[in-house]
């Protein structure tokens, strides 16, 4: 069935042809379920030259047992992203959050480096050569943890000390050498006090492991937006981003949304509210020709983690993503069209 107020003739505009135009990957995070939908398969075979699982290869759904791992669901989207000439990124290989209960039980600080790298070797080994970048290790910062050096006091630094990082990404390199390792992180992107302290903290870690020889190739700037009523300047972002650049580094932006739940109005005010968001960041972001890719988390409000009973802080569903939960485009489409549209190709 058309979307209402669509014609017959009036194609819905393709994001990963205007963004091949420019030499930017577009796309989305997809979860298993989706991945069972025909309606929603269609709209990600056309919209989407790059997938991300949401979770499926995450240590708790990849590696439920410790001697077991189960690649069932995140082999089912990169065979659905090579038949339809998508490329895919890994999320991840290291974080705090998802992991599995035995891991908790089992791991010491004598044997948690070789846990970690086992899970690399294994994970990484067995995506090795389809896979455009890996998130190696995702939010290791956060501030508000009080050390000095910036990073969460998370299971992994608890275990390893700040030496995990140059583990992971190691043991990563060597399991996939053709994959662009990535550090991924959220919070950096908007103007504020707490956005300023995760930049210059994030931007520490990263020169950090140049000054070690760790390997890594990009940053992810996850790109969970706060929508309000004033739009950002994003002078602090562009500083940040060419500090990154400087480094030789690639940014990716992995996971963008934008959470509607401050703004006021019906859904249509708020939809072109969010749209205005989706614009502006993009229009600032794609200015920088280091930004090789653009997904978002997630293609319909429906099934945006930000619905989740355990997320939603307001009683309405909200509406962070292009797509309605009916499958149609949104204002916010139209801005990231309009957006990659006018952005400048990248080499
Ligand atoms: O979207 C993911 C949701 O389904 C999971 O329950 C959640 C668990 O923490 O993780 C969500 O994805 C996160 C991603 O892996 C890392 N960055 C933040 C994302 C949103 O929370």
């Amino acid at each position: 069935m058309l979307p209402e107020g669509a014609r017959a003739d009036e194609a819905v505009p393709r994001l990963r042809e205007i963004g091949m135009r420019k030499n930017l990957l577009v796309g989305s995070a997809v979860s298993y379920r989706e991945l069972q939908q025909p309606a929603f398969t269609n709209l990600l075979e056309e919209q989407a030259s790059i997938v991300v699982p949401e979770n499926e290869m995450k240590w708790q759904i990849i590696h439920p047992e410790p001697d077991r791992y189960d690649f069932t669901r995140g082999d089912a989207l990169v065979t659905f992203a090579q038949e339809h000439g998508q490329k895919v990124r890994g999320h991840n290989l290291c974080w705090h959050n998802q992991l599995p209960r035995w891991f908790g039980e089992m791991a010491t600080p004598q044997n948690a480096a070789d846990l970690l790298r086992q899970h690399i070797a294994k994970v990484a080994g067995h995506y090795a050569g389809r896979i455009h970048s890996w998130d190696v290790v995702n939010e290791a910062v956060r501030v508000e943890d009080g050390r000095p050096d910036g990073l969460r006091n998370s299971q992994w630094l608890q275990l390893l000390g700040p030496d995990y990082i140059g583990i992971a990404y190691r043991a990563a390199a060597q399991a996939d050498p053709k994959a662009l390792l990535t550090y991924n992180d959220y919070d950096i992107e908007q103007d504020g006090a707490k956005f300023d302290a995760k930049r210059a903290a994030v931007l520490h870690l990263l020169q950090r492991m140049r000054e070690q020889q760790i390997p890594i190739q990009a940053l992810g700037l996850q790109s969970h937006l706060h929508a309000a009523p004033e739009l950002p300047d994003w002078t602090a972002l562009h500083r940040f981003m060419e500090a990154v650049e400087k480094l030789g580094l690639d940014i990716f932006v992995t996971e963008l949304d934008i959470n509607d739940s401050k703004l006021t109005g019906d859904p249509g005010e708020r939809d072109q509210m969010v749209a205005e968001w989706y614009g502006s960041y993009l229009r600032n972001v794609l200015q920088h020709r280091s930004v090789k890719a653009v997904l978002t988390w997630g293609l319909t409000d429906h099934d945006s983690w930000l619905n989740s009973p355990n997320q939603r802080h307001t009683d309405r569903p909200l509406r962070p993503l292009p797509f309605d939960a009916d499958l149609k485009p949104k204002p916010a489409f139209y801005a990231m069209v309009k957006a990659i549209s006018e952005a400048p190709a990248r080499a």
